[in-house]
């Protein structure tokens, strides 16, 4: 039986926490960009033909010379973006909240798989969530969330900028302000036809996040606000789709328009909760009266085939692979005939991409699985010393659930997430997360937990689950090269990950 086919009213284009979607089309190819917070690399890239299918390309910030790792703390990082072409160039900005004093980042690519280039700051642009537009005379204008440097007022600003020095050219000014919903944010400006719109996501990225739109004659105003605002939201609707807001639009190949946004798939009894991010949609866009209106239900599609095995058998570290407040390379060792030799305390992630999933992962000598929003919100395994323990943390709280002996040679560490099974209203959460050390055919369950303290609701932030490997703190010695960790390897004493897969449920 073939794939099933879904609607995007109810299912991301591209799942997982992929926040904050920005996108842009080069002739029939379309291309999408997300925030990404501490994970290294950063800004995952996507491409597309037909707007449902995407395969990442790449990561846009993969040299810490474009991300600086500041102060490496949990949704912290690479915030809200731009994707835009122009000129022949791919231009990408955003801002690194890590960044102190950096402002604005922009970097810039004529292959958006890249290599994009160094970045060029725009210090005096202090804020979030920076929009590059330009207009019929090629005058480069950018509009963010925030306040001057050394300036006055907060708010939607504008300023004329110098996208080769980063400086602006006049003094920047206030916009539109929105529709008085709070958190204002997330501009993106457009010239349609003979007016200029300035979308915004007002109300904040929770239950009460909504699209409002305003048009003027001009970039910097002034604006005339959608009578019909918010044009866009999900607020005070039933339904498991919520928070939809941040948005962007494109124009189809075709000529039609289209919009993607963030939003969450929730789970659980009242309040609910939403445990793997906020995910990638899209919606049709038709323009009634020189207004947008939103057709959430226009595109069908047969979702992402999310499952994947990887061997770590080629040199480099495939694009879902990224690291928490570290760099895939600082904290695994490709060893030579495949595998990982994993080192110190970093971990080597991918995002979940499911609300229903199994994962497994083979350790030779020790090592730790998790399912993690952040160091804090955590269930895992942990292989060490002939023994394998099921832990949580919550908090400031951590538990050893229950242990058993490892089996002689590789181990095999399993965490799946599956229907909540509790009788009661209020023990009714998203889901439930098993512990298991799988042993042949045999897995025993090392622990059994609620999913809702592993959501955002709980651990609060902008990031959502993914799967975490690390060393169980046997960690190989810097000085150690990749042959002596094979050798070390066998001998129990290092954390040697051979094989992760994951498959949707
Ligand atoms: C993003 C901003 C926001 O830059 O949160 O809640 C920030 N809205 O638009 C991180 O996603």
């Amino acid at each position: 039986m073939g794939a099933p086919i879904v609607s995007g009213a109810e299912h991301p284009i591209v799942p997982g926490f992929h926040p904050d979607p920005t996108i842009c089309r080069v002739d029939e190819d379309y291309y999408l960009a997300h925030s990404s917070f501490e994970y290294f690399p950063g800004a995952p890239i996507y491409h597309s033909r037909d707007l449902v299918s995407w395969k990442q390309i790449g990561n846009i910030l993969d040299r810490r010379g474009q991300f600086l790792p500041g102060d490496r703390r949990a949704s912290g990082g690479i915030y809200g973006s731009t994707l835009r072409h122009h000129d022949g160039r791919f231009h990408f900005v955003t801002t690194n909240v890590g960044h102190t004093g950096s402002g604005q980042t922009v970097v810039t690519a004529e292959d958006p798989a890249g290599p994009w280039s160094d970045p060029v700051f725009i210090t005096q642009a202090v804020g979030i969530d920076p929009d590059l537009a330009w207009d019929e005379d090629g005058e480069c204008y950018l509009t963010w969330r925030g306040t001057v440097s050394g300036g006055e007022g907060d708010g939607i600003f504008q300023g004329r900028l110098d996208l080769k020095t980063g400086e602006f050219i006049g003094e920047p000014y206030l916009v539109w302000q929105g529709h008085g919903l709070a958190a204002a944010e997330a501009p993106h400006m457009y010239r349609i036809g003979e007016h200029w719109y300035l979308v915004l996501a007002e109300g904040g990225t929770e239950r009460g996040h909504s699209v409002t739109i305003a048009r003027a004659d001009r970039p910097e105003g002034p604006y005339e606000a959608c009578p019909t605002n918010p044009v866009f939201s999900h607020r005070s609707t039933a339904g498991l789709v919520q928070n939809t807001g941040h948005t962007d639009l494109v124009q189809t190949a075709d000529g039609d328009w289209a919009a993607v946004y963030l939003a969450v798939r929730i789970g659980g009894f009242t309040p609910c909760f939403h445990v793997i991010g906020r995910e990638t949609f899209l919606a049709g866009v038709d323009w009634v009266d020189g207004w947008p209106v939103f057709d959430e239900g226009r595109y069908e599609f047969t979702p992402a085939d999310t499952a994947f095995k990887d061997e770590f058998s080629t040199p480099a570290f495939g694009l879902r692979w990224i690291s928490p407040g570290s760099e895939p390379a600082a904290v695994a060792e490709h060893l030579p005939g495949g595998g990982l030799a994993l080192r110190g305390s970093g971990l080597l992630c991918a995002r979940v991409e499911d609300l229903r999933w199994e994962a497994e992962a083979v350790f030779e000598g020790s090592g730790r699985f998790e399912v993690r929003i952040d160091d804090r919100h955590w269930y895992g395994l942990v292989f060490e010393d002939g023994r394998v323990r099921a832990r949580a943390r919550i908090g400031g709280l951590t538990a050893d659930l229950g242990s058993t002996e490892a089996p002689e040679g590789p181990v095999t560490l399993r965490i799946t997430s599956v229907e909540c099974e509790a009788e009661t209203m209020t023990a009714y959460g998203p889901d439930e997360i098993i512990l298991s050390l799988v042993d042949g055919d045999e897995a025993t369950v090392l622990g059994r937990l609620d999913g809702r303290y592993l959501s955002t609701e709980v651990a609060t932030g902008f990031t959502g689950r993914v799967l975490a490997f690390g060393a169980a703190g046997g960690a190989v010695s810097a000085d150690t090269t990749s042959s002596s960790a094979a050798s070390s390897a066998a001998t129990g004493d290092s954390s040697v990950l051979r094989r992760v897969s994951y498959s949707p449920r």
